[in-house]
């Protein structure tokens, strides 16, 4: 059987670009049109597919390379004689190159054109062989400024996406196309007020013609002449346009999420520069079914309050308090809304049970107060949720369980330890996070917590800021009360809340003495740890607290 090279096809406009995914490894057995991998530039994203079918041999390709026309992207032992040698790629290959033609010439066009006056239609250019091709995203709106080469919408085949530029500057009038239309070659895409300096390329169609009757908006892109017509951006790419906020994925990767119903936006991307890959998109979508990530749509959906009927409750009562005395409404802010929404998720979905305990922080708290007097001068003031977050790593080490997260039927221990502590804020409860926390020091601790209970006091925490922790504490030892029975913040799997330490007689075995207590109280998630281990950590938490030198052990 003969041995086949795989080369990348015509890619129309594009020099170089860089291979961001790879579809197939070798052993694979490929079809003729099977995308191999997946290339990106800053505007474009499109699978290149195989010419020939056959066993992939050898990959010629790494993630990063850059390829253009022509480079080898693989080597296939071709099934049966049909295929034949093949050294550059058949003319099927070439299918999803788009509009190769029509790039190089339309990036010019519209510079040298005469301006238009009066209303302009812009319509789809060339885009190669595609027909019939979703429109998946509107990147602009009625009453928007529109700049030549802007992109207005962004089409998708299944096999490559492409952002679709205008001809012309001036103020959006009219879209004429909605998320989901199909559109082809020549469609009328928008009408803009022709603005002062608005560019119009010289269409090649006669109703293009700037001496049309001025009632007659002036045409701009010709759609059936690819000279005239203005780029089709052959793909899309959203890390190159944050400012649109468009999730970085590969076409097959946003057609698979759009069949689940998969909210992209919402997938945390792990590929190169934050692509969403398919494992992402799965992964996804099983946190979700398996309740430990809810879709934005599923939070907006759920009450803070919650209505009880997803359950099979009795409804929330629904009373009519002006019968009872004055009253005032107020609507709960957005950070109440949405932890109350999560705070429900967390207590209905998951067998909490709370653990109580005290620790000695007698030498502890001397200890704390003798570093601050030496650090005075330092302006960092050593507390004791910072002991505290050492002391909860070091427990954390030693009982593994307590830093995993459930995924399925599966538990996935993490190696690092982010803790994340709750502020209090006029707006509501966040939860900031140490991230390494063990590899800082107590003072670093202290100096990181106070400049992020700062943040959230100032309502400035990022997501960053709030995300990836471990495990969770909850001090209320700043204000007062004994125990408490913290919620576990998903998908931890447990939460150490602790209240106001005090003097209490403590017994030694001969006499009562005056030692600093520490309230704990330790909730946790029954799926993933039973009552010993919660006993054990609370337990060696203690000791550590009433001896820190037990951390270095
Ligand atoms: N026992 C006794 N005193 C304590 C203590 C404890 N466990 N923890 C802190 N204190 C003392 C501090 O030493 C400090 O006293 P001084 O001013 O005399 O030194 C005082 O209480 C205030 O501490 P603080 O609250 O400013 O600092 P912190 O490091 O303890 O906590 C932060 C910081 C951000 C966690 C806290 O301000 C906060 O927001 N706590 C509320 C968390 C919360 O709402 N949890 C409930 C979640 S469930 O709804």
């Amino acid at each position: 059987m003969a041995l086949v090279e795989v080369k990348v096809p015509d890619i129309g406009d594009f020099d170089e670009v860089a291979v961001i995914e790879l579809l197939v490894k070798v052993g694979d057995s490929v079809k003729a049109e099977q995308s191999l991998i997946t290339v990106e530039s800053d505007k474009a994203s499109m699978e290149i597919p195989s010419s020939t079918a056959g066993v992939v041999k050898e990959l010629k390709v790494a993630l990063g390379d850059k390829v253009k026309e022509g480079s080898v992207v693989l080597v296939v032992e071709a099934a049966g004689d049909a295929a034949g040698p093949a050294p550059v790629a058949a003319p099927a290959a070439a299918a999803p190159a788009p509009a190769p033609a029509a790039a190089p010439v339309a990036a010019s066009a519209p510079a040298t054109a005469p301006a238009a006056a009066g209303p302009v239609q812009v319509f789809v250019p060339d885009i190669g062989d595609f027909k019939d091709v979703a429109v998946i995203e509107v990147l602009v709106k009625p009453g928007d400024a529109i700049k030549v080469e802007q992109s207005l919408i962004t089409v998708e085949s299944d096999k490559a996406s492409m952002e679709i530029p205008s001809s012309a500057a001036g103020l959006l009038k009219e879209l004429k196309v909605k998320v989901g239309d199909k559109v082809n070659i020549g469609d009328l895409l928008a009408v803009l007020e022709g603005a002062a300096g608005a560019s119009a390329p010289a269409p090649a169609a006669p109703a293009a013609s700037p001496a049309a009757p001025a009632a007659a908006p002036a045409t701009v892109a010709a759609p059936a002449a690819a000279t005239a017509s203005p780029a089709a951006s052959p793909a899309h790419n959203p890390t190159s346009t944050p400012a649109l906020g468009l999730p970085h994925a590969s076409p097959s990767v946003r057609k698979f999420a759009r069949e689940l119903g998969v909210p992209l936006e919402e997938v945390q991307g792990k590929g190169p520069k934050g692509r969403i890959t398919l494992d992402d998109v799965q992964g996804f979508t099983k946190s979700v079914m398996a309740g430990a990530v809810q879709t934005r749509a599923q939070a907006a959906k759920a009450p803070a309050g919650g209505g009880g009927s997803e359950l099979g409750l009795i409804p929330w009562p629904k009373v009519d308090f002006t019968k009872f005395g004055p009253i005032e409404r107020k609507e709960m802010g957005r950070i109440k809304k949405i932890s109350g929404a999560n705070l429900l998720r967390n207590a209905v979905m998951i067998p909490a049970v709370t653990n109580h305990d005290d620790a000695d922080i007698t030498d502890l708290e001397a200890f704390r107060v003798s570093t601050n007097k030496e650090n005075e001068k330092s302006g960092v003031k050593v507390t004791m949720l910072a002991f505290l977050i050492k002391a909860c790593v070091a427990a954390l080490k030693k009982f593994p369980e307590f830093n995993s997260s459930l995924d399925g039927d599966a538990l996935i221990y993490k190696q690092y330890y982010h803790i994340g502590f709750a502020a209090d804020t006029p707006n509501g409860l966040v939860v900031p996070v140490i991230k390494d926390a063990d590899k800082k020091g107590v003072l670093q601790i202290s100096q990181e917590m106070g400049e992020l209970a700062k943040k959230a006091r100032d309502g400035k925490l990022g997501p960053a800021d709030m995300s990836g922790a471990c495990f969770t504490i909850s001090s209320l030892g700043g204000i007062g009360g004994r125990y408490f029975t913290p919620i576990i913040n998903a998908p931890e799997v447990a939460i150490l809340g602790v209240c106001k330490s005090q003097m209490e007689p403590v017994w030694d075995g001969k006499a009562f003495q005056p030692r600093l207590m520490l309230p704990l109280s330790l909730t946790w998630d029954h799926r993933v740890i039973d009552g010993a281990a919660a006993a054990r950590f609370n337990a060696y938490l203690g000791q550590i607290l009433g001896d820190f030198r037990r951390v270095l052990l």
